[in-house]
């Protein structure tokens, strides 16, 4: 058992929100109906199929883009009070700019926003996840500096069209995965693979969510009192035993995966970690290179980024131990940037995902770091999730649900600002190279099938109890599979 996760009654207060997510490329489909525009996920799958695992990329997906009345169908059976889905950039303006608006693309999310506050659901929008207009890629994406206009322009026509409508926004999702994985390797598209690319997408990238904050503050608050937030990757980084060396591996894991993101936005000082620009300009430097890769920070830029957010959008999954790196990394690279090695907890119940394994106690901690060192910020977590193999009996997730959901808890009581939670996903979904390998759904699509049918799982109906209950209860279980709306 797990001393941070307990089954005390603990009741989640009234007006904590609950939520479901998906991302555009993963459930859309539709990747070239009505106008949309190539996006890098396109260009990427179309290019190296061999990539995927299964096969399955984002053409047609679950087909969200012909199934969104099922899918508000779906968010009304789980009882839950906000749908955090994001928009195709390409699909609204097909190649990245402001003067080539695709009505069609638009009208999808007229249709689904509209549905969702037909039945009392808020949209939680979220601007960016992944999928950059490929037009924009062939100039550099996230590498030049243009990319923060780009996004600005971006977010300003989505602020103006839905800012009646939509009150929850976030900016950008996990900045490290577009950077670090898409520029820095092979893993995301647009799988650049070039360590001095990854640092430069990291700093457009922070730049262009403040931008797109600093529009909305200046623009659209005062009328609309909507907030904007960004989706930082906080996932729990714990030395694997107590020893000198090992508590200076964690510093640095801590200082480059959550740092480097929350830093410039969260902390008093802003600016990124010190830790990380001594570590980064003395690698460089021995390399042979004359400047730093890490790119220094204007005042201005500083300036803009404090503070831009007005709430911390936390996606949690699991816990990494940590130690100084035995083996060499190749040389430059982040890996041997931040020169530390992962593992997990071998008692750790596994997930599907090769790096996702159940432990509820870092969320806790992951809470408890966020307090201590940003002033306990307002948060809402925004992704947490397990992957399973298909099938409806799906008591993994939901065990690894409960765990979480009782470590969060215990840190609400332990004044952690957190007035919501989103479960990733709400449906199976294209989980990028897996494909559908991994499956992330509280609801099972059947890909094999014409309309994508969606199934309520397991974990569905205990998530609905939950967020009628208000509480956790380890002995409740449904009479069956059936899930109504209520
Ligand atoms: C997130 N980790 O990525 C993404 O935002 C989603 O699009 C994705 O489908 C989901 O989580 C599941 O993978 C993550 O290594 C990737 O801890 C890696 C990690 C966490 C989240």
């Amino acid at each position: 058992s797990d001393a941070y996760s307990d089954t005390k009654k603990r009741k989640f207060p009234e007006n904590f929100l609950f939520g479901a997510a998906t991302s555009a490329y993963q459930v859309e489909g539709g990747w070239e109906d009505d106008g949309k525009g190539e996006s890098i996920w396109d260009r990427f799958a179309h290019k190296h199929p061999e990539a995927i695992v299964d096969g399955r990329n984002g053409d047609v997906a679950s087909d969200s883009y012909h199934n969104w009345r099922r899918d508000v169908e779906m968010l009304r059976e789980l009882g839950v009070d906000f749908y955090r889905f994001s928009i195709s950039w390409p699909r609204v303006l097909p190649n990245g700019f402001e003067n080539n608006i695709n009505e069609n693309g638009f009208k999808y999310y007229d249709d689904l926003i509209d549905e969702l506050l037909k039945h009392s659901i808020q949209p939680m929008v979220t601007l960016y996840h992944f999928d950059l207009p490929q037009e924009l890629q062939d100039l550099g994406g996230w590498t030049n500096p243009l990319s923060v206009n780009w996004f600005e322009e971006y977010a300003r026509i989505v602020f103006k069209r839905y800012a009646e409508k939509v009150k929850f926004w976030i900016t950008i999702n996990q900045p490290n995965t577009i950077c670090v994985e898409g520029y820095g390797s092979k893993a995301m598209a647009p799988a650049i693979n070039s360590i001095d690319s990854a640092y430069e997408c990291v700093k457009n990238v922070m730049l262009a969510h403040a931008k797109a904050y600093d529009v909305y503050k200046k623009e659209f608050k005062k009328k609309h009192e909507g907030n904007v937030g960004i989706a930082i990757a906080v996932n729990w980084y714990d030395p694997i035993t107590n020893s000198t060396e090992n508590a200076e591996a964690v510093e640095k894991a801590r200082a480059f995966q959550l740092g480097l993101y929350l830093d410039p936005i969260f902390s008093k000082e802003g600016n990124f970690p010190v830790l990380v620009r001594k570590i980064v300009d003395k690698k460089s430097q021995e390399q042979g290179y004359s400047t730093s890769r890490l790119p220094k920070l204007s005042f201005q830029e500083i300036q803009l980024l404090k503070g831009s957010a007005d709430f911390l959008g936390m996606n949690h999954y699991t816990t990494f131990l940590v130690k100084p790196s035995q083996q060499k990394y190749p040389s430059p690279s982040f890996e041997d940037d931040v020169g530390v090695e992962y593992s997990q907890g071998e008692q750790w119940t596994k997930a599907k995902s090769s790096w996702l394994r159940s432990a509820p106690y870092g969320l806790y901690k992951a809470c408890i770091y966020l307090n201590l060192n940003y002033d306990y910020p307002k948060i809402i977590i925004t992704e947490h999730g397990w992957s399973s193999d298909p099938g409806l009996r799906d008591s993994s997730r939901v065990d690894n649900l409960r765990g979480y959901f009782g470590a969060l808890l215990l840190a609400m009581e332990d004044a952690t600002q957190v007035v919501g939670y989103t479960a990733w996903s709400l449906m199976d979904n294209v989980e990028w190279t897996a494909g559908t390998s991994e499956r992330f759904g509280l609801y099972e699509v059947d890909f094999e099938s014409e309309n994508k049918t969606r199934k309520a799982r397991l974990s569905a109906l205990v998530l609905k109890n939950i967020i009628e209950t208000r509480e956790v209860n380890l002995d409740w279980k449904p009479k069956n599979l059936k899930i109504h709306i209520t």
